[in-house]
């Protein structure tokens, strides 16, 4: 086990830039929930991406945020204390947004950690390419970067390029996780994700913010959950006429859930109501957030 290369990347940038999607594809394969609305990511999660003499473990981290409530503070806060001891950071921005204040506000943060840290351009799928120069000259402008690296988390191109090149900035380690683990999240938790990024891709507007999922009980091939929402409103919206939501949620969430598990299984998941529970300390915790 000598001259193995491991270590720890926090993955940083504004919401939705495409840092889930990202982490996945380093890793090859799913370790967190992605949509098309801002805040899906809501904890740290580790990506393990295992390779010929390298253990490389990626922090999938909310997107930085002013935060509004409870819930947003503690997200934030994760992001916060997630840059201490990190090897390097990998900071991503968006190819197709214009790259400004919001990112400048974090690269104030992560050229101060004395970590090397290496942007990803995303999103150059579909991208002209004298757009794609002239967003990589303006991202190279935030700061003493080490590495600057186009990529599509989406198609993959440049993701082989990328991984190499944080590999190539870590330190001689220890395995920090079993070499067949692609996560630290528990098998409830990532159920739970499953479920919350159905119910994130059926719903909108302020629906999706309002959703959590919890996973009670996996029990010989019945899995037990609720969806929490806020208001009496938004629980109409998950139920559906006749159950319909909540059925399509299931229906959907399902196949990679067996896929989780190696088994067929009997998804039953409750919309309940919990009043303000962004605001709930006590469910916070209880949710893990
Ligand atoms: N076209 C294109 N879309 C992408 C790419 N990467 C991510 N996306 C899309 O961008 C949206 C956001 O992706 P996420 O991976 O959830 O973004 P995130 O930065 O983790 O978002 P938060 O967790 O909310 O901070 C999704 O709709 C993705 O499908 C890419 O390379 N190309
Ligand atoms: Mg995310």
């Amino acid at each position: 086990m000598s001259d193995l290369k491991s270590g720890f990347v926090a993955v940083a940038g504004r919401p939705n830039v495409g840092k889930s999607t990202l982490v996945n594809a380093l890793c090859g394969g799913k370790v967190a929930i992605v949509s098309d609305k801002p805040q899906t990511t809501r904890r740290r999660i580790f990506g393990i991406a295992n390779g010929d003499g390298y253990q490389l473990v990626l922090a999938d981290l909310p997107g930085f945020q002013r935060p509004r409530d409870p819930l947003t503070e503690h997200m934030q806060r994760t992001v916060d204390s997630s840059f201490e001891d990190v090897d390097a950071v990998l900071f991503v921005v968006d190819a197709r947004e214009r790259i400004g204040a919001g990112d400048r506000f974090i690269a104030k943060r992560v050229f101060g950690l004395g970590v090397p840290v290496v942007i990803a351009v995303n999103k150059v799928d579909r991208l002209k390419p004298g757009h794609t120069a002239s967003q990589m000259q303006t991202a190279a402008g935030l700061g003493n970067f080490h590495a600057l690296h186009p990529v599509s988390a989406k198609t993959g191109d440049g993701v082989a390029e990328l991984r190499e090149e944080l590999v190539g900035l870590l330190p001689e380690g220890p395995l920090y996780f079993p070499p067949e683990q692609r996560t630290d999240l528990s098998v409830e938790t990532q159920i739970a994700e499953l479920v919350r990024e159905q119910a994130l891709r059926l719903t909108k507007e302020e629906v999706p913010h309002a959703v959590s999922v919890e996973v009670e009980e996996i029990d010989d091939g019945v899995v037990r959950g609720s969806i929490f929402v806020e208001t009496e409103s938004q629980k109409q919206i998950l139920v559906g006429k006749g159950g319909s939501m909540v059925r399509q949620i299931g229906t959907r969430a399902r196949p990679e859930i067996e896929q989780l598990l190696g088994r067929k299984i009997f998804l039953e998941l409750l919309v309940k109501v919990r009043p303000r529970w962004r605001r709930d300390e006590a469910m916070l915790e209880r949710l893990g957030l």
